[in-house]
């Protein structure tokens, strides 16, 4: 097997001397470090262009890793690929998402550092495939023992799950993620996965009462009811037509010939027993979407006083089986609210349209919070007390620029506030941006092109136009007292833990999305500034899922706003690797005789004396305040080649001392 690997790898290093020297013209440059032409954006194009169309849609910029959507199967992802990238240099093998994988993992095996994958680009790119090859990468190639084989199926499970219950088919992506995620995989000592950890952020609970033309709701929904068996439809009291759900059916394509609900049903519901899943989990956890669903069916009327009624209550009965709290009550807390006086409660009734703002609202919190659940029970799963003493390799698959922070202050109101207002306050807070325009803010040449209601967003894919009317509506759940009292009752076992009474005694209001948004987006910063970083960039090559079509325009704007220009910039001026001194002196000490077998003197000048003894040249480094800057991959390689060897060759002595002994 080694002797095969080392053929590969030698024919490959052969034919990338040969191909940088030859076929440049016609595969490009793996490395943009390498483009003649680097400080220019066409000649940055063009040799993605070239690589695209011969199916190489990875390129680095230095270590970080730009992939191009294939939008195909190109049998790159294959068990021999992953052996060919185990352990071997970084720059010695075509770029791919495995060597990232590997670079991080063996940096953290030798410098018992903790790294973290930052993975972005707009929708559609190819983050989350990206994330679940590392995954997939980490769970076979890793060393493992039959003990901790579980702990590998419950991390490579968790993404079926989570899947289901967080994405959704939208315009862009047929399975884009509707919540961030951050995912730790720990190690042990011996690099051995045994464990991990998952934060999810924001989850987009507009999407469970409301989809646009052309999209689903999650996909959840659509699997429980194409592939749940008869007796679990039947005891939630739901059909099998997707289209006799008005949650389901907004958008126009419950059914969509790219996915396959039915065998997604058979993935998860093999996930959820492994990742520890009760039967009694499971009927509550189903019990709650089959209430959501039944929610969206419940029909208002409005009575003579103008107030909502609620004519059949079919639906009603069947939520509070699903999620045992009494019928009447929940008929009463969807038609009516509480307003406290001085020393009274008074009970008014709503209208119609509050009522049905009511009613969404508390489907979109029951989701929300029970994605919280969901993502608490996967962790719990993934919890390994045994290893008190852990490295991680973080996943960090953002979304972008869909979630904007600057909506939320307006949703705080009870009840819709007007759309109106709301666009008022986003051009009074935005005010002039570049990226943010409205027709007041457009000025009389732009006006023409935006309506009263809308605003425009510049993204990485070109403008989007949102227009505002009903956008308070879908980003708001704040419920009322009367409902939350009610889920608060619950005796559905999930709702229990996610409603806590202690709720209903907190005068408090909840905090809002925004403030959510900023509070997670620091405790992420809090986590990601504790690791060495490395960077996969995607992009989307075309807006219609397809393969090989590569727009050139609509890649020029991802290759602006990914900074990739920048990027390329800094990595020619500067200095290819960068390792702290202790890390550094701690790896390859052995190499030099006055820092093997300790150093005891500051760490930087132990790594001069290192580097002076094996020779690196002037121009080959520079000596920061705590790092050393090396400029060239080769330097670094040879330097490591040089620690492989002196490790055979202190191997093969202790083999002759053992056998003179
Ligand atoms: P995203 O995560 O970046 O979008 P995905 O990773 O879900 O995008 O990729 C979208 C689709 O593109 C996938 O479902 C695949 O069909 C295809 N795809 C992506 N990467 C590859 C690849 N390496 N090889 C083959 N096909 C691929 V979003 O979550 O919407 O921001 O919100
Ligand atoms: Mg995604």
């Amino acid at each position: 097997m080694a002797s095969k690997k080392e053929e590969v790898r030698r024919k490959h290093i052969r034919l990338h001397m040969e191909s940088t020297l030859t076929a440049r013209d016609k595969v490009g440059v793996q490395d943009f470090v390498l483009l003649d032409a680097y400080t220019s954006e066409s000649a940055f194009l063009d040799n993605l262009r070239k690589r695209f169309s011969e199916n190489l849609i990875y390129t680095y910029i230095g270590t970080l890793l730009v992939s191009v959507n294939p939008y195909q199967e190109l049998g790159i992802y294959t068990m021999s690929q992953m052996e060919l990238y185990q352990g071997v240099n970084f720059f010695e093998l075509p770029p791919h998402v495995y060597a990232i994988a590997d670079n991080a993992y063996r940096m953290m095996c030798s410098e018992l550092t903790n790294h973290f994958i930052l993975i972005s680009g707009e929708s559609g790119a190819g983050k989350t495939e990206a994330s679940k090859k590392i995954l997939q990468y980490f769970a076979v190639t890793c060393p493992m023992t039959e003990s901790l084989q579980i702990a590998r199926d419950r991390l490579l499970l968790s993404n079926p799950v989570l899947e289901a219950f967080g994405n959704a088919k939208t315009l862009r992506n047929d399975n884009s993620s509707r919540f961030g995620k951050y995912m730790d995989i720990q190690f042990d000592y011996k690099g051995i996965p045994v464990g991990g950890h998952i934060i999810s952020y924001l989850i987009e609970k507009s999407r469970v009462v409301y989809q646009n033309q052309g999209e689903r709701n999650f996909h959840i929904f659509y699997q429980l009811l194409e592939g749940g068996e008869e007796e679990l439809l039947a005891y939630l009291g739901l059909e099998r037509d997707p289209q006799l759900y008005k949650y389901l059916s907004q958008g126009h394509c419950a059914k969509e010939s790219s996915i396959n609900d039915k065998n997604d049903w058979k993935t998860v519901s093999s996930a959820f027993s492994v990742i520890d899943f009760t039967e009694d989990d499971l009927e509550n956890l189903f019990g709650i979407l089959a209430s959501v669903l039944h929610l969206g069916n419940v029909c208002f009327e409005e009575n003579h006083q103008g107030c909502a009624t609620i004519p059949d209550t079919h639906e009603i009965k069947w939520i509070a089986k699903l999620l045992g709290v009494h019928p009447s009550i929940l008929l009463e807390a969807l038609t009516h609210r509480k307003i406290e006086a001085k020393t009274e409660e008074v009970i008014c009734p709503l209208t119609l349209e509050l009522s049905v703002y009511a009613r969404d609202a508390m489907a979109k919190s029951i989701y929300g919070r029970t994605f919280t659940w969901l993502v608490n029970k996967i962790n719990s799963s993934l919890v390994n007390k045994d290893f008190t003493k852990k490295t991680v390799i973080g996943l960090l698959d953002i979304y972008g620029f869909e979630v904007f922070d600057k909506n939320d202050e307006e949703c705080i109101r009870p009840g819709p506030a007007t759309d109106l207002s709301f666009l008022e306050k986003l051009e009074e807070k935005v005010g002039q941006h570049a990226h943010f325009q409205t027709r007041k803010l457009a000025g009389p040449k732009g006006r023409k092109r935006i309506g009263w209601m809308e605003f425009r967003l510049s993204h990485y894919a070109g403008e989007v136009t949102y227009c505002t009317k009903g956008f308070l509506e879908k980003n708001n759940d704040l419920l009322y007292r009367h409902l939350k009292e009610v889920l608060c009752s619950s005796n559905n076992r999930i709702l229990k833990e996610c409603f806590l009474v202690a709720e209903l005694e907190n005068r408090r209001r909840p905090p809002t999305v925004g403030t959510q948004f900023k509070n997670s987006l620091s405790s992420l910063l809090e986590i990601l500034i504790s690791k060495e970083p490395s960077y996969i960039r995607c992009i989307k090559p075309n807006e219609r899922k397809e393969p090989s079509k590569f727009d050139d325009l609509l890649i020029r704007h991802q290759i602006k706003y990914l900074g990739l220009m920048e990027h390329l910039r800094v990595r020619r001026a500067g200095f290819a690797h960068r390792r702290k001194y202790e890390h550094f002196l701690q790896r390859y000490k052995s190499l030099c005789p006055d820092t093997w077998p300790h150093w005891h003197g500051p760490p930087a000048e132990g790594v001069e004396r290192l580097i002076q003894y094996i020779g690196y040249t002037p121009e080959e480094y520079k000596l920061g305040r705590t790092k050393i800057f090396i400029r060239f991959p080769r330097t670094l390689f040879a330097t490591e080649d040089a620690f492989e060897f002196s490790k055979h060759q202190l191997v093969a002595r202790i083999q002759a001392t053992y056998k003179a002994c």
